[in-house]
């Protein structure tokens, strides 16, 4: 028996040594990281152990200090560890801090937040402190114990005597094992403030001795005063937050809520203190009881008639701000981050609690009752509402939203701006014969009748009424002046086609001065370009040469020599579409000249618009004799 025992204790203390060994060989596993989150993690660890003695009714005041060598003291006034000896020959004190999950075992029963998800115990936050000391008073005396990488330093000590009762925990984060040891203050208060909400009546006291900054956490009305706090500056439909309470099946249920006149939602819930951001088998509970009490009542009172559909759970909820928070033994925590609730038996005691509480409140509390269904009502209308808004939208092509397109537009099937392509063509004539010869995919031909109008001279509203250029406009897409928007170019290729005669020179630089002085982003963007097309047709045998001016032609004749023949075209109009597509369409045999943005400056638009006609045309020549070729 005796041997059997002795060697129940060194294996047990084998596996305690392994126990914490493993901990400090990897710390993430235990307290998530090893950066700040972990650091910080380990003042929430102890801070829970203090709040599970809250929970279970013998605290009521914590009181968290920085100092300023980083070390952190927790101090609570609840019943203190156990220090009598452990069946191991070893205290309950020394157990707790030195053996992993080992709290729990200790005092049994009770709603605890150590053990659970964060609740690794303080014996992780041993393992990782270069030193911990812990004070206990307990039974008229205070105890005091050393320790270092979770392993006692000193025996377990009386030092002085004391009425009262509680636990002092200190520890130095150890420095070999976190990336810092700084600790931020900002992201302890968040949660110290938050554990006050839930525990009504706990007195949270933090201190930073670093910045000599304190505060004093006491929520009187618990999560009541939470719902507040979330509701402050906003329109509240009630004066003061509902709030219900019960316990079922062992389980602590704990609402409260308020709405304001918002469209959104604020939803918190709670197991054992813990933040449940991913919902659960709590937060379903309460939803359907939620929603199904709200029809129902809505019906009883006639508020929906007998046709109406039933409000759904986002129609109740617009405008609620709501705290749940319920406590139970063995919490389950599921999900990505170990934040939603699993229990199953909790839906059915959630719903139940909340349902019977709810109900009860909207009989007895009718013009408040009749207030919220007519806001879920109101939202269920804007609802639909939105609903036939997107339907109609789904409906049209985002081309049929837009302005309409103009009716002599001959667009082209693709989509895809990148790849179109529209020529502004001079003449009807010209214009169907190169409807005719484009590649319909992605040529897209916009016909313009006669002179257009010269905006040099021409307000931008007159611009704006011409229907010329209301077409060019609306078949661009971009907008024009203050409107224009590059990103709504239905065409990356913008390609003025006119004839090759001096008319055409006029329009051509009509146009350009159109699109310098009002879509100026187009020429700067590239999308601007000129068709060359050919003002002689040379026929030599079976061969056929286009020659875009005299020169050309007296090249092409000098090697022809005899029989030849010569047309003239007067313009693009006298081409068949053949020839257009050939030589002035085709993507592998045309020439076209993009509008660089040096080619226009104020000056030169002056120039070529204004009213001294014999510079004009010396420019508009000169101009063209400038463009790059580039296609
Ligand atoms: C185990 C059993 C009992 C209390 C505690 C642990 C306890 C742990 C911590 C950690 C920080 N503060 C704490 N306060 C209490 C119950 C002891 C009893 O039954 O008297």
């Amino acid at each position: 028996m005796a041997k059997a025992k002795s060697s129940d204790y060194n294996a047990d203390k084998i596996h305690v040594l392994e126990g914490l060994k493993a901990v400090r060989k990897r710390p993430g596993m235990y307290i998530g990281s090893t950066g700040p989150s972990g650091l910080h993690h380990l003042v929430y660890e102890v801070v829970d152990n203090s709040i599970d003695e809250a929970m279970a009714g013998y605290c009521d005041q914590i009181l968290v200090t920085i100092h300023r060598d980083n070390s952190v003291t927790v101090e609570d006034n609840g019943r203190g560890i156990p220090v009598d000896k452990h069946k191991k020959g070893k205290s309950a004190l020394e157990v707790i801090l030195t053996v992993l999950h080992s709290g729990s075992k200790f005092g049994g029963g009770g709603y605890k937040v150590s053990g659970g998800l964060h609740g690794v115990g303080v014996s992780v936050v041993n393992a990782l402190s270069s030193q911990l000391d812990v004070w206990v008073k307990r039974d008229g005396k205070v105890y005091h114990q050393q320790y270092s990488k979770g392993k006692a330093v000193s025996a377990l000590q009386e030092v002085s005597l004391s009425s009262r009762t509680g636990t002092t925990i200190k520890f130095s984060p150890d420095p070999g094992i976190f990336e810092t040891v700084e600790f931020d203050s900002d992201t302890l208060l968040i949660r110290l403030r938050e554990m006050a909400y839930l525990n009504r009546g706990l007195k949270i006291t933090f201190r930073d001795e670093r910045s000599d900054r304190s505060e004093v956490f006491f929520q009187k009305g618990g999560i009541v005063d939470f719902v507040k706090a979330l509701n402050e500056g906003t329109q509240v439909l009630f004066d003061k937050p509902i709030y219900f309470s019960a316990e079922k099946s062992d389980v602590q249920v704990e609402i409260a809520f308020q709405y304001n006149d918002a469209f959104s939602e604020t939803f918190y819930s709670f197991a054992n203190n813990i933040r449940t951001s991913e919902g659960g088998t709590h937060e379903v509970g309460f939803r359907n009881a939620h929603t199904r009490v709200f029809n129902d009542y809505a019906r009883k009172a006639r508020l929906l008639k007998a046709d109406d559909q039933n409000l759904t759970g986002d129609d109740v909820r617009e405008g609620l701000t709501c705290i749940l928070s319920i406590r139970l033994q063995e919490p389950q925590f599921e999900g990505q981050t170990k934040a939603k609730l699993g229990n199953s038996e909790i839906r059915s005691i959630v719903d139940s609690v909340f349902a019977e509480n709810l109900g009860a409140y909207l009989e007895k509390h009718q013009s408040v009752a009749r207030k919220l269904i007519e806001k879920a009502i109101g939202a269920a209308k804007a609802r639909d509402a939105a609903r036939k808004a997107r339907e109609l939208a789904r409906r049209k092509t985002p081309l049929e939203q837009a302005s309409p397109l103009p009716g002599k537009l001959a667009d082209c099937s693709s989509k895809d701006p990148a790849l179109c392509e529209l020529f502004l063509v001079e003449g009807d004539s010209a214009g169907g014969s190169a409807k005719q010869a484009r590649y319909r995919a992605n040529q897209a031909i916009l016909p313009l009748r006669g002179k257009i109008l010269n905006v040099e001279k021409a307000a931008l509203d007159k611009i704006k009424a011409n229907e010329e250029l209301k077409a060019i406009v609306a078949a661009l897409g971009t907008g024009i002046g203050k409107d224009f928007d590059l990103s709504k170019a239905r065409y990356h290729k913008l390609v003025v086609m006119t004839d090759a005669d001096v008319d055409g020179a006029h329009i051509k630089t009509l146009l350009l001065t159109l699109v310098f002085r009002h879509l100026g982003p187009l020429i700067e963007a590239g999308y601007v370009y000129i068709a060359q097309p050919p003002l002689y047709k040379v026929r030599h045998g079976k061969k056929t040469h286009y020659c875009q001016n005299d020169r050309e032609l007296e090249k092409v004749l000098k090697n022809a020599k005899t029989g030849y023949s010569i047309q003239r075209f007067k313009g693009l109009g006298e081409m068949s579409p053949e020839e257009l597509w050939e030589t002035t369409m085709d993507p592998e045999t045309r020439t076209l000249k993009r509008v660089e943005p040096s080619f226009f400056d104020d000056d030169a638009c002056s120039t070529c618009m204004g009213n001294d006609i014999a510079r004009r045309r010396e420019f508009i020549q000169e101009c063209f004799a400038q463009t790059k070729d580039r296609s």
